[in-house]
């Protein structure tokens, strides 16, 4: 009745916005990602039949905002019939901030989950259950370069690369902390209903994840460059032509995508992408790894960077 699980946040290089139906949280288009290995969240999950309520706890505090989800999700996991939970979540790097930290706490949740009611789903199955959560959550129980395929009713994922075929690098550069002005769910749906952007950006997204898959099997990192900096420009283009617009980005982040021209321009295998947040990812080839922390550290509004490999889907850990 009680487990223990770790999952790495993922970044999107093919970036999911957007969503077919969102009672179900199915997205709307498909996506790749790559899973990060240094930033993590751990989930311990005890379901206990003397509790009167599930209780959750987020970096040692009490976290009723969250409980909804997450008393959800271990209803889809374990059945609506089960005990309540003590959930404890802990993560190394800011949550709520554009860091992809729900995709690490449900991809954890779903595995923690499933050990403690010994409900025996398979991995895909707990993708999809951690997907209804939270889109992104899909992608970390998978290891590597992970593809996301949004069916009509259901979305398949898989690992179309480990980790060791090409040991890409990532630099987060931290430019604010907190939570996000626009949660991503409402920023979807706005998108969709007022961006008039949104529809080119549905008919293009085929195309460039045919193109970024091809450089993923060919480590080819100048075609995956190209694709997933267009590709995150083309996901702001739609949230910055909504109504009321939507602008995640500070003046840090402009400077960090100065940096990384500049990076560039010298001769450094690295690209950049932005999520729901103010932050910076730099994807770099490993050898260009140490030059690009040191540049996105001196960028002015940069409050720290972050380094990770890529790494192992979600998982689970021998309790304490
Ligand atoms: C992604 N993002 O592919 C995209 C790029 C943010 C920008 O998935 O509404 O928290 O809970 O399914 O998973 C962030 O959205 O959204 C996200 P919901 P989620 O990584």
């Amino acid at each position: 009745m009680q487990a223990v699980a770790q999952a790495q946040p993922n970044i999107a290089l093919i970036k999911y916005w957007g969503k077919r139906d969102v009672d179900r949280n199915l997205p709307a288009v498909d996506s790749l990602s790559v899973t990060l290995d240094s930033l993590w969240t751990r989930m311990s999950l005890e379901f206990d039949g003397q509790l009167q309520h599930d209780a959750l706890e987020v970096n040692g505090v009490a976290a009723p905002a969250m409980l909804q989800r997450v008393s959800h999700c271990l209803d889809l996991v374990a059945g609506t019939d089960r005990a309540f939970a003590r959930v404890e979540s802990k993560s190394n790097f800011p949550i709520a901030a554009g860091l992809a930290s729900s995709a690490s706490a449900f991809a954890a949740l779903v595995v923690a989950a499933d050990d403690a009611a010994g409900s025996g789903h398979g991995k895909s199955a707990l993708a999809r259950l951690a997907g209804a959560a939270s889109g992104s959550a899909a992608r970390s129980l998978f290891a590597g370069f992970v593809e996301l395929t949004a069916g009509d009713t259901r979305i398949e994922v898989c690992s179309i690369s480990d980790c060791a075929s090409w040991p890409l690098e990532i630099v987060v550069a931290v430019t604010a902390e907190g939570p996000k002005p626009v949660s991503s769910t409402e920023a979807m749906i706005r998108s969709a209903r007022t961006s008039p952007f949104y529809s080119s950006w549905l008919e293009q997204q085929a195309a460039d994840l045919q193109i970024a898959r091809d450089a993923v099997q060919q480590n080819d990192f100048a075609k995956l460059a190209a694709v997933a900096e267009h590709n995150c420009l083309k996901m702001h283009s739609v949230m910055w032509g909504s109504r009321p617009p939507i602008v995640y980005w500070n003046q840090a982040t402009i400077a960090c995508m100065e940096t990384i021209r500049a990076l560039q321009a010298d001769g450094h295998g690295v690209f950049f992408t932005i999520d729901a947040g103010p932050q910076l990812k730099a994807v770099c080839l490993p050898e260009a790894g140490g030059a690009v922390r040191a540049a996105l550290d001196q960028t002015s509004g940069v409050l720290k960077t972050l380094h990770s490999g890529l790494g192992q889907g979600a998982r689970l850990l021998e309790p304490e």
